[in-house]
């Protein structure tokens, strides 16, 4: 089995840290990239962190996964509530995926309350900001362990 995890960041997740801090915090793409990976790395994952502005891009990403990964963790970003070409990637990747969102969706407007995304997911972490991203590798880890033991 691989031991990769592709961490997926869809549109305007390279501007953390740089804008908007009182919703989603003044930690930058690149420190939870290293947070992310050092994390991965304590399950003996690794961990292909990646951000794309492009929808077409992200499905590209997921169809790579399904060969090269063990499991996908995305954060598909306004994509999550509009895109079913990346929810169709993800149902076909045939991989676990854990959906993460840094704020809490729920206690937004109303549009953010519904994700495509989740139709894919084992599993939701939203609202704990970039720490959600190190407790997305661990159930990911916890995942394929027991997929391991089965
Ligand atoms: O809370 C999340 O992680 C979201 O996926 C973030 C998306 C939003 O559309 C989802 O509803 C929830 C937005 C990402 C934009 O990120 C920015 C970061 C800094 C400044 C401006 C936008």
């Amino acid at each position: 089995m691989s031991r990769t995890v592709v961490v997926l960041n869809g549109p305007n997740l390279n501007l953390l840290g740089l804008r908007e801090p009182e919703i989603y915090g003044r930690v930058s793409l690149e420190d939870i990239k290293a947070a992310t990976r050092a994390r991965a790395k304590t399950h003996g994952l690794e961990a292909d962190f990646r951000q794309s502005n492009d929808e077409g891009e992200l499905v590209t990403a997921i169809q790579g996964a399904r060969t090269s990964a063990a499991g996908i963790i995305i954060n598909a970003a306004a994509y999550t509530h509009t895109s079913v070409a990346i929810l169709d990637a993800l149902l076909a990747s045939d991989l676990p995926v854990i959906e993460v969102h840094l704020s809490n969706i729920y206690k937004r407007e109303e549009f953010r309350h519904h994700s495509y995304v989740s139709r894919a997911a084992t599993g939701v972490i939203c609202g704990f900001g970039a720490h959600g991203y190190e407790l997305a590798v661990d159930a990911m880890a916890n995942i394929l362990v027991s997929r391991k033991t089965k």
